[in-house]
């Protein structure tokens, strides 16, 4: 997760090897079939628990010209656009590639929608935002779109942390993501992992280690579960709830797409008050 204008062209996180035990998890999220599904139990079960499944939210066709759009954004369509971000060591990697093949040094894309029409069509999908407008209890306000890519056995790990960490908003403000699956999403390829519940205990503390993350040792990994997702399926979760995905072991792309969206009315707040929440500055912790 980067923020805004600040994505930098190359990865420049720590990265690293992860424990293995972070990623262990046994239990698969089960999940809906289809927006229709979510009736007002679902609405409060989402509040609960942090998170929704919903596999097949979006039809073949939406997720091909979602697909077909990043790949116009990665084989250089839109001249101005300047919002991927490729993996460390693949500059050299990069240039003369077709897009088919560049794909597979993209981490990450930002900012697609005030340049490619096909993703921006997708934000304002309306069922999808009929269903944020009854999570969120407000009217949703896309404030962030991303592609993240799990290039074959080189997309490394997104440690564990709580997206509203990221946000200069009021922490417990009802923020949203939607991650939306255009390969299937396994554990080997770097599906998400999700600590249900975890949201309800409001703001964590993050640390600069392999990413901005929570601190290993304070990740309940023995509670996560799995989210595998087939093509066109989603996860729609909680911006507190704690998540992360594990490197990719696989020779199986992993491309999805995140949206965020907060209630139109949320406010705002500075990065130094954020950071005074979550950060671990002037606080008794160590990791
Ligand atoms: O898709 C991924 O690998 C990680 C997504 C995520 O949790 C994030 O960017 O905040």
């Amino acid at each position: 997760m980067t923020t805004d204008s600040t994505l930098a062209e190359i990865d420049q996180e720590a990265g690293g090897e992860c424990p293995p035990e972070l990623y262990c998890a046994q239990q698969a999220a089960g999940g809906l079939q289809g927006f229709a599904a979510v009736s007002d139990e679902q609405v409060a079960l989402f509040h609960q628990q942090g998170y929704l499944v919903i596999h097949d939210a979006f039809t073949g066709a939406e997720v091909a010209r979602a697909l077909a759009g990043l790949l116009d954004l990665i084989g250089g369509m839109y001249p101005a656009y300047h919002g991927i971000q490729y993996e460390k060591n693949t500059r050299e990697l990069v240039a003369g590639l077709p897009a088919e093949q560049r794909q597979d040094v993209v981490r990450k894309l930002f900012k697609m929608a005030e340049h490619e029409q096909r993703i921006a069509a997708l934000t304002q999908h309306p069922q999808m935002i009929a269903m944020l407008e009854r999570l969120i209890g407000d009217t949703p306000q896309l404030f962030q779109d991303q592609a993240l890519l799990k290039p074959p056995l080189i997309g490394r790990e997104k440690p564990w942390h709580q997206d509203n960490a990221y946000f200069n908003l009021p922490p417990e403000t009802t923020v949203v993501g939607i991650w939306i699956a255009l390969d299937e999403a396994t554990p080997e390829n770097g599906c998400m992992y999700i600590i249900p519940g975890s949201h309800r205990a409001g703001p964590t503390v993050h640390f600069k280690r392999r990413d901005w993350q929570i601190c290993d040792t304070d990740v309940a990994a023995a509670d996560a579960w799995t989210v595998p997702l087939k093509p066109g399926g989603c996860l729609l979760f909680h911006g507190l709830l704690h998540h992360g995905t594990p490197p990719s072991r696989s020779a199986q792309r992993r491309r999805a797409l995140q949206f965020h969206y907060k209630p139109a009315g949320a406010g705002q707040i500075a990065a130094e008050q954020r950071l005074a929440i979550f950060g671990s500055e002037g606080k008794d912790v160590s990791c």
